[in-house]
This record gives structure tokens, C-alpha cells and sequence, in this order.
């Protein structure tokens, strides 16, 4: 291959660091002048305004940009957006698009020298391409022609085994439904989805000690609560909307609590955007104490909180512990507490990174109310503990008996729109055999039960040559995925790689000997299908489940729904079933009629997902039905995790910045904390900087060394920055070449995004 035929897998330019002061202050007027910046930018005025009025609306499309819940009443009449959720629709409904005639200009070697920006914002894919075996340049391909050729690779293949089916999580109920079905029928269960690396230590450890693997609160309880811990999570960002829910929390006299290295400005103060009278007046300050712990501090920040609670109990003999619910509803307490008392207190509290006062005060809020929530999000998912991370904050909910009762419980903030939904719907690598007994009975079909690939061991397997044909329902697996370097190589390993998708990134460039881009629908398109206009559904961070319906023409004639687009590969692949995958597709009725028939909680699934609001799915936890192992909730022991550094060794966090949407770049600006017009940024304590002799926008190499294999990642400039000393802190997906393949979490194989041990060194 010459110069010029080279692919790249990442971008390694400059765009020119301004710095600014990190805000003390979120949303307000900046944050509507940028969401309508966007919006004009982007997008046609009128489609814009259609849209704003009907996002998150009762009768509305669900916003694609996070889980956040809705309101189950008073819904804003402006509609509930958010700055962010309306930049992920101005990159959903852009007027720009990318036809035929770019890829034959472009070769692929030609686009993979586009940063990420531009690829993103070259606009909606239109028609099906297809890349031939040793071609350069993609070219059109009929549907028919497409699905044939899947068909074909796959069954081709000598085991459906050799077949990976990744899923990113805004595929609606319905798609993901038919897509797990047709897997299965195919015959596999290799089901890597993009809560692999994401909510998938909650999952695990939420299932072990409550019995079910999601959260237990719903909104009104955030509101009710007295005491909000918010641990590893940036919704200043990441759910916008659920600062509202935190504002009404303190406005009815609760307290919160943000444990998180970094002082996010939308946690400190927020002014909402849709009440002009408080931002004349500047907002209301959110966080009542802030507990700046260490990267991966938290289990022994919360062991201190504990092992104080117990002390209090034991001293005062006062009623600290729910000693009622804990007899009643618990399991395992008496060996959980023996453990507790053996961890030393100062130990606790110099791993934790907080400082005592600090510890103290929290303490005393978690033992003086009952109406306790605790919310989480990557801070502490991506950990290698982060199973024993969440275990650790169900263990402290248990003591105070707050979970399962108005105002209290467990709150992992989801992140894709609709990645909780596509998990109930049966994406998963590790089914229950009741769930495919279900799917046998109902369908007709022979599931297999082998445990599939997660996102891990699928890029292994693609390394090894064990997977040959790789589908992607969505998402940007190249880039989203830890080790770049080498999940390029996994990816170029296989026969054929298809992408479902909206947007053009970089995942459609690494592709397998031959490649296709199946180009679909958006939230925002309306769905028309032989039995006329329909509706999808979605469930949110909470639970609800509710329709959504886009509004407005798709950017192209050619554009499948990903329903249809499943059905039509099944009936191109599968002889053998007896299932009506081209009715499914023409009325999504019938999608929902086996989703009933199939999955527990979707009674009346047609008629309830008509109600105005939806409805919410039951939930064990929340009425204190214990589904686990011994029908009670579980405390657990889990240990401090040790991370010595060598001289010259950090611990890194990969994070999002405020302009970007995982692997999408809404901007190249992070307006919260300051950083502006670049990415390729390290954060860092101003004492490291000192002791290495850096100034700011200092150039230097990453590198990171795991069981004995070097990585690296290029041409990054140092940002001083109120960040612990020993972290350091930069943006997901530039320093995912650094992040090891083998690195993941204990039980979860969730990737360590957040605990990356590295050496840096300075360029000139
Ligand atoms: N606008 C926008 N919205 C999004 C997304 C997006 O990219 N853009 N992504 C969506 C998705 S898929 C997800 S999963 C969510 C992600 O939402 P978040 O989890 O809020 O996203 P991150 O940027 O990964 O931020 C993690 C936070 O954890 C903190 N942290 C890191 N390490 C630790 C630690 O060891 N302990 C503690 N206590 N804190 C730590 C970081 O400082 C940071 O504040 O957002 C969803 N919503
Ligand atoms: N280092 C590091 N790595 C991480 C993380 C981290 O914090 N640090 N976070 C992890 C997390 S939490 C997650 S969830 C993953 C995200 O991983 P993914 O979900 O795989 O990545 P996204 O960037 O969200 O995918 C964006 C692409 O999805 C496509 N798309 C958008 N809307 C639709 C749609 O409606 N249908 C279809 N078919 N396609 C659509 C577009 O083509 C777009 O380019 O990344 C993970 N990777
Ligand atoms: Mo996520």
C-alpha cells in the first residue's frame, strides 16, 4: 500500500487551546444561545422550531441525547430540551448530507484523513455503499444487493458463533426486539453492546445485592429526597435535564452531596433555562458539600462514611442503623459488618483523597436522614472494581434502610437514549434460559444457550480470527472501544463488517475484507411502512416505557428503519423460521404483540404505550421484592483497591467533553471547564505540573505499559487544572489507544476508561 492508501485510525492535529476560567455556573442564557447557534447552524429554521416543541413531549420523539426521564406530569410547554439534547438533534437533523458522489471523490484512505469534526459534520448518510474486496473507494449498492451479500458471509460461516452483533443503545424497543430475535434464530448469542462499557458494572453488582439491574427511584423521588449523592457523574453535560430534578430536590430542603475529583461546574450552580425569572436573579446553588476524592477513592471514601455511621450507632447507641429493615430485608449483614470494623479509619480516609471535615459532614447528612438517593454514572463503572464500587453504595443504602420507599434508593443515570430498553428487550450476550424458553415457545425457534461475546472478548475473537463477520446496530465501535491500535487490527482481521448508521465516522473506515454502510432512519424521521405512519418505543433511566415519533421528511429517499433493515437480513438469511419478519416490519403492532407475549411487565403493551406518558415497567427494588439468590437484599465485602504509582506514573481519566456526544463532536469547545478550540488536552494538578518543570500548553506524549505491552498516544498539551495531584484527565475517544484491551472490570469486563495508569513526557 502507498503513502496515500493509508487509513488512519485517529487525528492528530491541532486546533489551537484557548483557556479560559472554569465555570462556577451552568446552563442559564450561554447555554440557549449555543443550543440555537447549533440549531441555526445545522439546521433548516423551521424543521428546528417543528422539533423543539415536540422533544421529550407526551406524543412527541424521545430525545436521542440521553435517559434522563421525563416529567410523569407537568411537562415544560417549551418543550424539555436541553442544551445538549438539542445539539444531538441538529447532528441528527442536519440539512447537510453525504451522497454518492463524496465516496467517489474520496477513497477511503482520502476521508480517514478528516478530523472526526469535519467526518461528523459532512451530514446524514443517504443510500447503501458498499467497499469491495481491495477496492479504495466505496460505491453505491442496491438494498437487495446488500442484504444478499450478508446473507451469504453468514452462512457462510462454519458456526453462527463466528458472527458478532454489536448494538449501540438507541435502537428503539421494537428494532432491538426483532435484531436479538433474528441472532438468535441465526443461532448465537454474541451480543456485545455498547452497556458493556458502560452501566454494565451496575447491571452485575445491582443484580447480585437488590435482584434487578437497574436503578429503584423515579423522578418524584429525586424531588422528595433529602440527602442526593451524585459520585462519578457530570450531568452538568452529560443529563442537563436532571439538574432541574436536583433543583426541585433542594427548593422542597434536601442536601446534596458531589463526589467527584473534579469541581463540575453544572453540579456547582445551576440556573434552568426554562425560568427567565431566576436567571435575571443567577440561579440556584446546587451542591451543599463537595467531596473531591481521588480517581477510583471511592470505596474507601464511602468505608469511611460507613465505619463512622457504625462508630455513631455503637457510641450513642442511637438509631443510626435501620435495625428493623435490616432484620427483615437483608442478608449478610453480620459478616459485612465484622469486615467493615477491620479496615483502619485513616487508611479509609488518605485513600479516599477527602479530607476528614469533609467526611464528617457527609457522615452526619447520611445518618440524620432517611430519604437518601444515591446517583452514579462512569466515575464509577468504569473502574477496575467498579462491580464493588456500586456494591459498596447499595451497602451504605442498606445500613440506612433507603432503598424500596418514597424518596430514596439506588440511581445509576443511564446513558444512551434507549440502552436500558435494548437490555429488557433481550440484547445481551448472557440471556436467561427463561427468556429463550419464551422466545422458543413463542417463535418457534431453537436459541442457543451458550453465553455469547461481550465487547471485549468480541474484539478478541475478531483478533484471533475466531469472528469473521462483524454487524453493528449503530454506534462507533472503532473508536468507542479501548485499544485502537488494536481493535483496527480485530476489525481488518474479518471478512465483513457492516454499519448500520446515520453518520459517517470512523468505524465505516476500519472496516473487514469487504464492508458495508447500511444508512437508516433517526429519531427525528417519521417511519412510514406498508401499513402506514409508525411509532417506536423507548425506556428511560427509570423505567418508563414510552412511544416516540419523529416528525420530519428523512434527508433521503433511500433510508431503511432499522426494523426493516433486520427483517429484510433475516428473510434474505433464514430458510427455516416460520416468523412473519416482513409483517413484523409493516405494522410495529405486531412487534410489540410478541414483546408482550415474550417479556414480563408489557401487558396491554399496544394500548399502554398509547397512553399519554407511557407506563412504568415493574421493579422488584423499588417495593422492596428481593429478587436474588436468597430472596433478600445483599450487603457484599469488598475490598479498597491499591493503585501504587511510581515516580512519574498518573492515573488517567477519559472523559467527555460538553461538545461532544461519545464518539460525535457537536464543537471542539468544553465552555464548563474552561478549555476551548482543542481536545488533544491533559488536565492537570498545577503541584505535578511544578515538580516535572511544565508550563501550560506544554506538548507531550502519553504512554501507557500493561502486562508488558507499550502504548501511546501522540501530541497532547497540558492543562492546569483543580484535578487531585497524581490524576490527570483527557477526552474519550483521543486517548483510547492507551486505554489496555485486558484492562476491564472484575465481573462486568467493563473497560477501565477511568483508570489508566500512564507516564507522560514532554515533546520539546
Ligand atoms: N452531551 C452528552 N450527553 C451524554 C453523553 C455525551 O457524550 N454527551 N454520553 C451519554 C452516555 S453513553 C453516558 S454513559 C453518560 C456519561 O455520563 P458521565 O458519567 O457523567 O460522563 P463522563 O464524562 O464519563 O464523566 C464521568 C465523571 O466521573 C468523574 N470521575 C472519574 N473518575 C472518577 C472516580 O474515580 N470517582 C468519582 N467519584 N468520580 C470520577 C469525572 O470527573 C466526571 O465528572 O452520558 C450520556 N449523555
Ligand atoms: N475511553 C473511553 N471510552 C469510552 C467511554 C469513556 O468514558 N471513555 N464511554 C463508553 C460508553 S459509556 C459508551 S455508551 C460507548 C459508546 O459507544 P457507541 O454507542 O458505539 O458510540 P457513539 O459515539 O454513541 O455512536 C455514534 C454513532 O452512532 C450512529 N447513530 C446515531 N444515531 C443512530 C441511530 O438512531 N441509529 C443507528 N443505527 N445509528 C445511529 C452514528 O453513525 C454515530 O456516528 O463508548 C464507551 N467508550
Ligand atoms: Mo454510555
Amino acid at each position: 500500500m502507498g503513502e496515500t492508501q493509508k487509513i488512519e485510525i485517529e487525528n492528530f492535529d491541532f486546533t489551537g487551546l484557548i483557556l479560559k476560567e472554569p465555570k462556577e455556573k451552568s446552563v442559564g442564557l450561554p447555554a440557549i444561545i449555543s443550543s440555537v447557534k447549533q440549531a441555526a447552524k445545522y439546521m433548516d429554521p423551521i424543521d428546528a422550531f417543528k422539533l423543539s416543541l415536540k422533544i421529550n413531549q407526551k406524543g412527541g420523539f424521545d430525545c436521542p441525547g440521553c435517559a434522563w426521564p421525563d416529567p410523569d406530569d407537568d411537562r415544560s410547554a417549551l418543550g424539555e430540551y436541553c442544551e445538549n439534547g438539542m445539539k444531538a438533534i441538529a447532528e441528527e437533523a442536519t440539512k447537510m448530507s453525504v451522497t454518492r458522489d463524496f465516496f467517489v471523490k474520496n477513497s477511503v484512505a482520502e476521508i480517514s484523513k478528516f478530523a472526526d469534526f469535519k467526518m461528523g459534520k459532512l451530514g446524514r448518510l443517504t443510500e447503501p455503499m458498499v467497499l469491495r474486496e481491495g477496492a479504495t473507494h466505496y460505491e453505491p449498492v442496491s438494498w437487495e444487493d446488500a442484504f444478499k451479500l450478508i446473507a451469504k458471509e453468514l452462512n457462510a460461516l462454519d458456526s453462527p458463533d463466528e458472527a458478532i452483533f454489536y448494538t449501540s443503545g438507541r435502537t428503539s424497543n421494537e428494532a432491538a426486539y426483532l435484531y436479538q430475535l433474528f441472532i438468535r434464530a441465526y443461532g448465537t448469542n454474541n451480543l456485545p453492546d455498547c452497556s458493556n462499557m458502560c452501566h454494565e458494572s451496575s447491571g452485575v453488582a445491582l443484580s447480585h445485592t437488590v435482584g434487578i439491574g437497574k436503578g429503584s427511584v423515579t423522578l418524584n423521588d429525586l424531588h422528595e429526597a433529602e440527602v442526593i449523592m451524585i459520585m462519578g457523574q457530570n450531568p452538568g453535560t452529560n443529563h442537563p435535564r436532571m439538574l432541574a430534578a436536583l433543583e426541585k430536590c433542594k427548593n422542597n430542603g434536601g442536601k446534596i452531596i458531589t463526589v467527584n475529583p473534579l469541581p463540575e461546574a453544572g453540579l456547582l450552580n445551576f440556573t434552568d433555562p426554562q425560568s427567565p425569572v431566576k436567571m435575571m436573579k443567577g440561579g440556584t446553588s446546587l451542591t451543599d458539600i463537595f467531596a473531591p476524592v481521588k480517581v477510583n477513592g471511592d470505596v474507601a471514601f464511602l468505608k469511611a462514611i460507613m465505619l463512622k455511621l457504625s462508630t455513631l450507632e455503637d457510641a450513642n447507641a442511637r438509631n443510626v442503623l435501620d435495625w428493623e429493615f435490616i432484620k427483615e430485608h437483608t442478608h449478610g449483614f453480620e459478616d459485612f459488618l465484622a469486615e467493615l470494623k477491620k479496615e483502619d479509619l485513616a487508611h479509609c480516609i488518605a485513600d479516599s483523597g477527602v479530607p476528614e471535615t469533609i467526611i464528617d459532614k457527609v457522615t452526619h447528612l447520611m445518618a440524620q436522614n432517611e430519604k437518601i438517593i444515591i446517583c452514579w454514572a462512569m466515575g464509577l463503572t468504569q473502574q477496575k472494581n467498579g462491580v464493588g464500587n456500586i456494591q459498596e453504595v447499595v451497602n451504605l443504602l442498606l445500613m440506612r434502610g433507603a432503598i424500596g420507599k418514597p424518596g430514596a434508593g439506588t440511581c445509576p443515570v443511564r446513558g444512551h437514549s434507549n440502552v436500558q430498553g435494548d437490555r429488557t428487550m433481550g440484547i445481551w450476550e448472557a440471556p436467561k434460559d427463561t427468556f429463550l424458553d419464551k422466545l422458543e415457545e413463542h417463535h418457534g425457534i431453537t436459541a442457543p444457550r451458550e453465553h455469547g461475546y461481550h465487547v471485549v472478548s468480541a474484539i478478541e475473537a475478531m483478533k484471533s480470527g475466531k469472528g469473521k463477520v462483524f454487524f453493528a446496530m449503530g454506534g462507533n465501535f472503532l473508536s468507542a472501544t479501548p485499544d485502537t491500535q488494536y481493535t483496527a487490527e480485530a476489525l481488518q482481521n474479518t471478512n465483513l463488517t457492516v454499519q448500520v448508521s446515520t453518520k459517517l465516522n470512523r468505524s465505516h473506515l476500519i472496516t473487514g475484507k469487504q464492508a458495508l454502510i447500511l444508512p437508516c432512519l433517526g429519531r427525528t424521521d417519521k417511519d412510514i411502512q406498508s401499513s402506514g405512519e409508525q411509532f417506536v418505543s423507548c425506556e428511560n433511566s427509570m423505567g418508563v416505557v414510552q412511544s416516540s415519533q419523529g416528525i420530519l421528511s428523512p434527508p433521503s429517499k433511500h433510508l431503511k428503519s432499522e426494523v426493516s433493515i433486520v427483517a429484510e437480513i433475516a428473510s434474505a438469511t433464514l430458510r427455516n423460521t416460520n416468523i412473519d419478519w416482513t409483517g413484523m416490519a409493516g405494522n410495529y403492532d405486531k412487534i410489540r404483540d410478541a414483546i408482550q407475549a415474550t417479556i414480563s411487565g408489557f401487558d396491554d403493551y399496544n394500548s399502554r404505550v398509547r397512553e399519554s406518558g407511557g407506563f412504568y415497567l415493574p421493579n422488584g427494588a423499588r417495593v422492596r421484592k428481593w429478587n436474588t439468590t436468597t430472596g433478600k437484599a445483599h450487603f457484599t465485602i469488598n475490598t479498597i483497591p491499591h493503585n501504587e504509582l511510581k515516580d512519574g506514573e498518573y492515573i488517567m481519566m477519559t472523559l467527555r467533553s460538553h461538545d461532544q456526544y461519545n464518539t460525535t463532536l457537536y464543537g471542539l469547545d468544553d465552555r464548563y471547564r474552561g478549555i476551548f478550540s482543542e481536545r488533544r488536552i491533559v488536565m492537570m494538578n498545577v503541584n505535578d505540573m511544578k515538580a516535572r518543570g511544565w508550563r501550560e500548553k506544554q506538548v507531550v506524549d502519553l504512554f501507557s505499559e500493561f502486562n508488558g505491552v507499550k502504548r501511546e498516544a501522540r501530541k497532547f498539551l497540558i492543562v492546569p487544572y483543580p484535578i487531585p495531584e497524581g490524576n490527570v484527565a483527557t477526552y474519550f475517544p483521543e486517548t483510547n489507544p492507551l486505554v489496555p484491551i485486558d484492562s476491564f472490570a472484575d465481573r462486568s469486563h467493563t473497560p477501565t476508561s477511568k483508570l489508566v495508569k500512564i507516564t507522560i513526557k514532554s515533546v520539546n
